[in-house]
């Protein structure tokens, strides 16, 4: 019997692998989501002030520049983001630096377990340890090439894909490394503390 050709199916159908439970492809559209006011000031007077700081629980606390942290080994994560509110951008390339190549300079110490993740707009997001190591964090400040868009947490964001996006702290400026989880400004408002999008992780109490 001849297959008939012309049905297409919906992309979930065609990529039930890639669209994580509850999710919905938002195409080439961005959205913007900020709880806080976006941080103003051109990119000269912001990134002239700007610092990255690994503190807490490390045995060499660190701090990098704008021109410090972009003279680290580059690396960029290629791949899906996924936003609790439901939707999920496919084929995204951010570039900046690992969390790895930070960590490796500050050493944590043994006791720490977990990150606390602060902008410069006092925004705050936590984190266990393992899901900024091994590859899976970064500090970003390219995205698919192009510098950062202030909207979008430019010049300097967090990237934790494979968390909900609400991990992923835009205008970074400090990874707080802590013993005890702290919950951040999402997760005392409600949201899971991990937040895994496969596991359906959105609020407190979710598995
Ligand atoms: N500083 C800061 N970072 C933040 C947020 C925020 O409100 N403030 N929102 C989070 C949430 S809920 C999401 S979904 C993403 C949104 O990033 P985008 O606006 O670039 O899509 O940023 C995360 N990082
Ligand atoms: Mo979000």
């Amino acid at each position: 019997m001849p297959i008939t050709r012309g049905f297409t199916g919906n992309r979930r159908r065609e990529r039930p692998d890639r669209l994580p439970p509850g999710q919905y492809d938002t195409g080439s559209s961005w959205p913007t989501l900020t709880a806080e006011a976006t941080p103003s000031g051109s990119l000269e007077q912001w990134t002239e002030r700007w610092r990255l700081r690994v503190d807490g629980l490390v045995e060499s606390p660190q701090e990098w520049s704008w021109a410090g942290v972009h003279a680290l080994p580059r690396s960029s994560y290629a791949g899906d983001i996924h936003c609790v509110t439901t939707w999920s951008k496919f084929g995204m390339t951010f570039t900046g630096v690992s969390v790895d190549t930070l960590l490796e300079a500050a050493r944590p110490q043994p006791e720490a377990r977990f990150v606390l993740a602060h902008s410069t707009t006092g925004y705050t997001t936590n984190l266990p340890l393992e899901d900024v190591t091994g590859g899976r964090a970064w500090v970003a400040w390219e995205v698919d090439g192009e510098p950062l868009p202030r909207g979008h947490g430019g010049p300097v964001r967090l990237i934790v894909p494979h968390l909900y996006f609400w991990k992923s702290a835009k205008w970074i400026t400090r990874l707080e490394l802590l013993a005890r989880d702290q919950p951040g400004f999402w997760e005392q408002n409600g949201y899971h503390d991990r937040g895994d999008p496969w596991l359906e992780q959105r609020y407190q109490g979710d598995p």
